[in-house]
Order: structure tokens, then C-alpha cells, then sequence
């Protein structure tokens, strides 16, 4: 991500049209800044150096939500912002606190998720000299942040909360951290609330020219096996209804990336859901064409994949294009992005622009509605056609699963009673008609989650897909539930992750967040026992979250954890009891954890081991 130096214009017409409040303190003066920032939602744990600030936020309308951990309320900040599309606020104090955001932070920086950050800071004469809680966070955070401030003046507070919400919303959107030193919270002073900000070399406006769209349109025409490959840029530009207009008048399959889940509809006929690592065979043999090995192991292309790439909104990240001088490596590249910075970056297009991607698809609609698009590509959906029908997404119980110490413990040789982790998100699917709002940690139920519920709409799927982060999905449920009260929100969980921030299911319970958790237990870090049997002969390192000496029992006791919570929990061993007990999941109108216990044995499939071609792909369950 760009960085650019942002000093305020001087005299800048804000000025002009400032307003000038009554004296308060440096603490009021940022919470009142807030409010109109329309900001409704904080997520803030307090301590010494931030306490001014909740003083004055027990005077405030802003609704305060006490995280039961930082890390958790950062992550529920970008919960809520993925959920609404707009910023996220959390709040720390100094040292322990702030560190503990950091995590949230590089999330939010990773998958361009707008965060405004406000963290206590020892007073001014303190800093540097090691006083207690004090952590450089403006020199800490620094390579993981869109922008930050170390406010040193308390009549700073209102410009530069309001440049922070700038920066954090427009352009690629990310997070800022504004770091406040309790001397400057109470400092008094009148405040002047500037009516708009002027940043000097930020320019998040980019537009791409008639020249370059209509260029697009003539490689359109000149192709054969054209694929529009999508991600989070369509989704934080809100740019979905511009891209299925274009996908359909065009006549172009899509395929996402994980971040950009929902922004074209996973049931619209021209969707080929998402690619790379695990992402749909057909999806990855459109792009870079499908290969098959011969008996001396080398692989031979089977069919050709896409001869144009339109790249929209995405980064080319590792997780999609593996070995990335293979992918798409006979087609020519169009991308698009909003920052110059990822243009280039990990795979060079033959054609770069860099716009905003709404502006750019509204106008290739407009230029196509003149000039409509002539090809038609039946051969190539023809060929998709035959890939889908040949490599869907699938599962069965395998000799593996049966033979497995999870049948022999739990469910005494009954194979048909057996839950599979795929099952459990298609009844799911089917039970909230596709309409839930899904988060998850990060392991193979991610990726199950991922596979097995179509999204329909952006802001659908929120998952931690750059960074990765464990312990993300139950509490940035709970920012999403705040976000949208009015639709079921469902963490799908691995044991692993959801351990790692199970602390909030006392949020959920004192805030009355109905944000509800399926715990997908396998009693194992799966992901990475997956790894471990392809690459590592299966020698297990620490990677059993059960009790060794009682293999037996399902260990820890979701069920005696969440009542300690006042959370409602149930556990499902068997098939019989799945249905049922997901209903009344959905049917409570209360936080609620579902604990179904699967076999470890599953790998998620299709698999292109990491720095690998598509040639590579394991795909046949
Ligand atoms: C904070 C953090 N620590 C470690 C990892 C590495 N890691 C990736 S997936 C995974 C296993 C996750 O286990 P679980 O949550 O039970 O999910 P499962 O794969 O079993 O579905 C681990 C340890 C990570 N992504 N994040
Ligand atoms: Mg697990």
C-alpha cells in the first residue's frame, strides 16, 4: 500500500467553514468528533491512559462496547466494518492494551477494511523514558497502518479525527491509529471542527481514461477465453451492481477471490466461484488451463485457460496464483486497482490502469451499451460447461474417515451417523437459504465455509483471508451482528480459533449480541495437520488440541465453557441430530454455540500446494 506524507494544507477552505465549540478537555473534544463523524459503535477496553476518553464516552450517545480483550475488539471493529462499509472504531489504552490491537491492525491493513484506531499514551514528558505502559505504538504499528498520528497538541484533536476517517474510508481503504498522550486528553481548549479536510499528495480520486476502457473492450473482442478475475476491490468500491451488469452484457465467467465472496452472485450461471489453493478446479483451469500427468509425471496442458485476464480489484496474491509466473501464463493481463502501489507488484499486467473500479466498470457499461460486445465465447463456456460437470466441489465418507480414531472414539463404528465438516455448512446454506452472514477463524473451516455456502451479496463472507488470524470469526460476528441486527450472523469455527477468543462470548452475553458460533471441533489444528500428512508424513507437531491421556472425552468443554458464560451450548456427534440442532441455532435470539464434532481426517480439496502451478492440483475427493 501507497504511503504518501500528509501535512494539512494551510488555509485550507475547512477553515473558512469551521465551527467553533465550547471549552473541553482534549478527551470530550475527540468524542465529540466522533459523533459527528456519525461514528454509533466503539469497541473499547479502558486503562489508565485512555480512561479520559471513557469518562467522556459515559456522557456520549455513542454506544461503547466493552471487548473482553483488545485483540477482540479490534477484530469486532472490522467486523462491523466489513459488514456496513464504512470505518470501524476501537479504542486501548496504552502499552498492553495497544499491543494487543496490533494483530486487528494488520488484518485491516492486509484486507483494506477501514479502522480507526484511538489508543491512550503516557503523557507527553513521559514518552521515551520507559514509564510504565509505555510502547512506541505510532513507531510500532508503522508498517501496517494506511496512516497515524502521535497527537501533540490538544487543538489537533478535531482535524485530525476527521482526516483519519478520510483516510481510513476513501481510496483503498485502511487502518489509521491515532495515538493519544493522557496529558493532551486533559489539556482544555476550544475546539475548531473543521467542515473537510485537505490533504496534500493524497489523492484517492483516480479515474481511468476513455483511451483504456476502450482498449479493454477491443481485447474483449479480439479474445476467445476471456475470465474476469475479482476481489476486495469490488466490494470495499461497491462496485457489485457495475460488475454483474458488465459480467452478463459481456457474457464473461467470473471467478473471486476469497475477499471478494459475494460480489458476483456464486449462483449466476457465469460464476466460477473462487480460485486458487483451494478454490474450485474449473475456476483454476479457467485461469491457467488444465493440465493432466502422464505416466513419466510430467504434466501437459490439456486445454488452454483464459487468453485475457480482466484482474479487477485484486493483489495476485500468493494464495491464488501459486508458482505466479504459471498463472494465467499465456493470457494477457488487464488490471485494474485503485493503488498505483499493487499495479506490478507480484505480476506485471499488459495492461494497467489504475482507477477507481466502480467508475471504470460504470463506464465500460456506458461504452458497451453504445457499442455492444460481439463475441459471443460459446466454445469457451462450452469448455467451462464441461469442467464444472466434470470437477464439482464434493465430498464423501472416505476409508480414511471410516478407519479413523474418531469413529473408533465417538461414534462406535456407526459410519452412517457420521458428520462430515462439508455437511454441516450446505444444510446450513440450505436452512438460511443463503442469506447468513458468515464469519470464520482460519483453518479448514474456512475454506469449507468458503466452499460449500454460495454468497450472494458483498459483505457476506468475513474472514481474515490476507493475514490469516486465528481468533478472528467470533468476535467480528459480534461486530456484525451490531452492524446488521436484523440478519443471522454465523461464526463457522475451528476448535483452534475459536479458543482463541472465546473470552467474548461474555460480550456477546452482556451486550445482547445474538451472534451465533458453529465450532467445527475436530480436536485438531487442521489446516495444519493437513500440511503435516501431505508434506510430513503425518508426524504430528503439537498439533492435537485434545487431552492425550483421555482421547475419548472432547476436550475442552464447550458446553461447561459457554454455561460459565451464560451462553446456551449444544453438542452434535451424530448425523441424526445436525438438522435439529442447527435450527435451533438459527431459531434463538440469543448468542449461541454449536459444537459438532467432525473427524480430523478430512482435507480440504482441491488443493494447489503452496508455490505450486495448477498442474499440481489435487482435486478428486
Ligand atoms: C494466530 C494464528 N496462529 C497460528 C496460525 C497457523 N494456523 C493456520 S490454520 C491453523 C489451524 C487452525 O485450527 P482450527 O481453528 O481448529 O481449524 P481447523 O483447521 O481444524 O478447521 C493454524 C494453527 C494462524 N493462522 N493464526
Ligand atoms: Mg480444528
Amino acid at each position: 500500500m501507497s504511503k504518501t506524507t500528509l501535512e494539512p494544507v494551510k488555509k485550507s477552505p475547512a477553515r473558512k467553514r469551521a465551527e467553533v465549540g465550547p471549552a473541553m478537555q482534549g478527551a470530550e473534544i475527540l468524542i465529540a468528533c466522533l459523533e459527528r463523524e456519525g461514528v454509533e459503535v466503539i469497541f473499547a477496553y479502558p486503562g489508565g491512559a485512555s480512561m479520559e476518553f471513557h469518562q467522556a464516552l459515559t456522557k456520549s450517545k455513542i454506544r461503547t462496547i466493552l471487548p473482553r480483550h483488545e485483540q477482540g475488539g479490534a477484530f469486532a471493529a472490522e467486523g462491523y466494518a466489513r459488514a456496513l462499509g464504512r470505518a470501524g472504531v476501537c479504542m486501548a489504552t496504552s502499552g498492553p492494551g495497544a499491543t494487543n490491537l496490533v494483530t486487528g491492525i494488520a488484518d485491516a491493513f492486509m484486507d483494506s477494511i477501514p479502522l480507526v484506531v484511538i489508543t491512550g499514551q503516557v503523557p507527553q514528558a513521559m514518552i521515551g523514558k520507559g514509564g510504565f505502559q509505555e510502547t512506541d505504538f505510532f513507531g510500532m504499528t508503522l508498517p501496517v497502518v494506511k496512516h497515524s498520528y502521535l497527537v501533540t497538541d490538544v487543538n489537533d484533536i478535531p482535524r485530525v479525527i476527521k482526516e483519519a476517517f478520510v483516510i481510513a474510508q476513501t481510496g483503498r481503504p485502511g487502518p489509521v491509529v491515532v495515538d493519544v498522550p493522557k496529558n493532551i486528553q486533559q489539556s482544555r481548549t476550544q475546539p475548531v471542527f473543521p467542515s473537510e479536510v485537505n490533504l496534500r499528495g493524497y489523492d484517492p480520486d483516480k479515474k481511468a481514461s476513455d483511451i483504456e476502457l476502450n482498449e479493454i473492450i477491443g481485447l474483449i473482442e479480439k479474445s476467445e477465453r476471456p475470465v474476469l478475475y475479482v476481489g476486495g476491490g469490488i466490494i470495499a468500491g461497491n462496485a457489485s451492481g457495475e460488475l454483474r451488469e458488465f459480467a452478463e452484457a459481456a457474457q464473461i465467467p467470473v471467478t473471486t477471490t476469497i475477499m471478494g465472496c459475494g460480489c458476483f452472485p456464486e449462483t449466476d450461471p457465469l460464476s466460477l466461484r473462487w480460485l486458487g489453493m483451494h478454490g474450485t478446479a474449473y475456476a483454476n483451469w479457467a485461469v491457467s488451463g488444465e493440465f493432466t500427468k502422464g505416466p513419466d509425471g510430467e504434466a501437459r496442458k490439456v486445454a488452454p485457460g483464459a487468453d485475457l485476464l480482466l484482474a479487477f480489484g485484486v493483489r495476485f496474491d500468493d494464495r491464488v496464483t501459486g508458482k505466479v509466473e504459471k498463472f494465467c501464463e499465456t493470457g494477457t493481463i488487464v488490471h485494474i486497482d485503485i493503488d498505483p502501489s499493487e499495479i506490478n507488484k507480484n505480476k506485471p499486467a499488459n495492461l494497467p490502469i489504475v482507477s477507481d473500479v466502480k467508475y471504470a466498470l460504470r463506464r465500460l457499461n456506458e461504452l458497451i451499451r453504445k457499442r455492444s460486445i460481439q463475441k459471443k465465447f460459446t466454445a469457451w463456456h462450452k469448455q467451462i460447461a464441461e469442467w464444472k460437470a466434470r470437477a464439482p466441489l464434493g465430498y464423501r465418507v472416505t476409508e480414511e474417515v471410516v478407519k479413523s480414531q474418531h469413529m473408533k472414539d465417538h461414534l462406535t463404528g456407526r459410519e452412517s451417523e457420521v458428520i462430515l465438516p462439508q455437511m454441516v455448512i450446505e444444510m446450513l446454506y440450505e436452512l438460511t437459504n443463503g442469506e447468513a452472514i458468515l464469519t470464520t477463524g482460519v483453518g479448514q473451516h474456512q475454506m469449507w465455509a468458503g466452499q460449500y455456502y454460495k454468497f450472494k451479496f458483498p459483505r457476506q463472507f468475513l474472514t481474515s483471508a490476507g493475514l490469516g488470524a486465528m481468533g478472528y470469526g467470533y468476535p467480528a460476528a459480534l461486530g456484525a451482528k451490531v452492524a446488521c441486527p436484523d440478519k443471522q450472523v454465523v461464526d463457522i469455527d475451528g476448535d483452534g480459533s475459536f479458543l482463541m477468543n472465546i473470552q467474548e462470548l461474555a460480550t456477546a452475553h452482556i451486550e445482547k449480541i445474538a451472534a451465533k458460533a458453529i465450532v467445527l471441533n475436530n480436536q485438531h489444528l487442521g489446516m495444519v495437520m493437513q500440511w503435516e500428512d501431505k508434506f510430513y508424513k503425518g508426524n504430528r507437531g503439537h498439533t492435537y488440541l485434545g487431552d492425550p491421556e483421555n482421547r475419548k472425552q472432547i476436550y475442552p468443554d464447550y458446553i461447561a465453557i459457554a454455561r460459565g458464560f451464560n451462553v446456551p451450548c449444544e453438542r452434535v456427534m451424530y448425523k441424526k441430530d445436525l438438522r435439529a440442532a442447527l435450527q435451533r441455532m438459527l431459531d434463538s435470539d440469543q448468542p449461541y454455540v454449536l459444537d459438532v464434532i467432525v473427524p480430523y481426517t478430512e482435507h480440504v480439496l482441491p488443493f494447489i500446494p503452496a508455490g505450486k502451478s495448477v498442474a499440481e492440483m489435487i482435486w478428486k475427493p
